[in-house]
């Protein structure tokens, strides 16, 4: 299995975020993916290769010029103003308020969020850019005729829509792989998101959609974060009716009850027949995470790992979230190895 990486994701490392009421450090931070990369080095798991550079277009092809143009600007912006702490928004355009991108910077951050975990820091934009290119340059392995490989993204990206950042996501690691396999020619791309949350961005970017399968299993909407999309009833739209499928589970749901949920998911991928699998790889659904409330324990990664393996589909793995930093790498590594024939 072959491992794409870039220091650069130490580039962004926030300094706090709102959680519980209180302003605490980040959840998201470098040491979780230092920990993935000793676990798949110590492993041995295969070759660990730098990012190729693809420069701004295939990020394009899923997010909006101006979405792109206001990362690129906001830390000049922020700091232009005398501020020097991460920048973060203060409020939101919800209903029946005007969507009309401000000029100053404070609107500019509430205008493209939706959420206050989400800090830009001097270096978010060359992490984010970073992690895309990783993200790229294992999608083109497996144009190349790789059957596995595994993209180290961080910060991770399936929260980002076409034009807004949140939940500790910028740029969609995952979309932009799927558009570009497209791109390279694959006439069907799915996307398997195991991650505790809700996909939301994911979804988003590709609901109209009849090329790009997204399949989602996390927390239930009602209970969890992202709060406002992950309901079953989100099947897709016009030509993408039937292409979204989404498995929420509540709280506190057993590793039998998310199996299943798999299982379901695998069918369905498996249905649509795809050239490529892209996995929305977060272990944040592991018993010990600290933001979520699912229970799959260490072995059962490995499980998780040989079922997608089943599908015996040329797969990109994209790291997303998980937070249990001490266990991250052995879960990590765990699904990566599993997913490896034999079963
Ligand atoms: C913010 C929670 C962000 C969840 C991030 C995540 N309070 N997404 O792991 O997959
Ligand atoms: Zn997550």
């Amino acid at each position: 299995m072959l491992t794409i990486y870039s220091d650069d994701h130490r580039l962004h490392h926030g300094q706090g975020e709102l959680n519980d009421g209180k302003f605490q450090p980040c959840f998201e931070f470098p040491a979780r993916a230092d920990n993935i990369l000793a676990a798949v080095r110590d492993a041995q798991l295969g070759e660990i290769i730098a990012p190729d550079t693809f420069g701004l277009e295939p990020i394009r092809r899923v997010h909006s010029p101006q979405f792109v143009a206001f990362l690129e600007e906001a830390w000049g912006l922020w700091t232009a103003e005398g501020r020097s702490s991460d920048a973060l928004p203060l409020n939101w355009p919800v209903r029946g308020m005007r969507q009309i991108e401000p000029d100053y910077i404070d609107g500019k951050l509430s205008y493209f969020s939706f959420d206050a975990a989400t800090p830009i820091t001097a270096g978010t934009w060359t992490a984010i850019t970073s992690g895309a290119n990783v993200a790229l340059t294992g999608a083109k392995k497996l144009v190349d005729g790789e059957t596995r490989a595994f993209a180290l993204c961080r910060p991770p990206g399936h929260h980002a829509a076409a034009d807004y950042y949140g939940g500790y996501c910028f740029f969609n690691n995952a979309a932009i792989a799927a558009q570009y396999l497209r791109d390279q020619g694959a006439k069907r791309v799915a996307i398997l998101d195991v991650d505790y949350h809700h996909g939301n961005g994911t979804q988003s970017i590709f609901y109209d959609r009849n090329d790009i399968l997204f399949v989602s299993i996390h927390g239930d909407p009602r209970q969890e974060y992202p709060f406002f999309l992950g309901h079953a009833d989100e099947t897709g739209e016009g030509t993408g009716k039937g292409f979204n499928l989404n498995l929420p589970l509540p709280w506190q749901s057993s590793a039998d009850d998310w199996f299943s949920a798999l299982d379901t998911g695998l069918q369905r991928i498996s249905d649509f027949a795809p050239d490529h699998l892209v996995v929305s790889l977060g272990v944040d659904t592991f018993i010990d995470d600290p933001i979520s409330q699912f229970r799959l324990r260490t072995p059962d990664y490995l499980e998780v790992g040989k079922r997608i393996g089943r599908l015996d589909l040329p797969t990109l793995f994209v790291m997303e979230g998980g937070y249990a930093v001490s266990d991250i790498g052995t879960n990590v590594v765990n699904v990566l190895r599993g997913s490896r024939p034999p079963f």
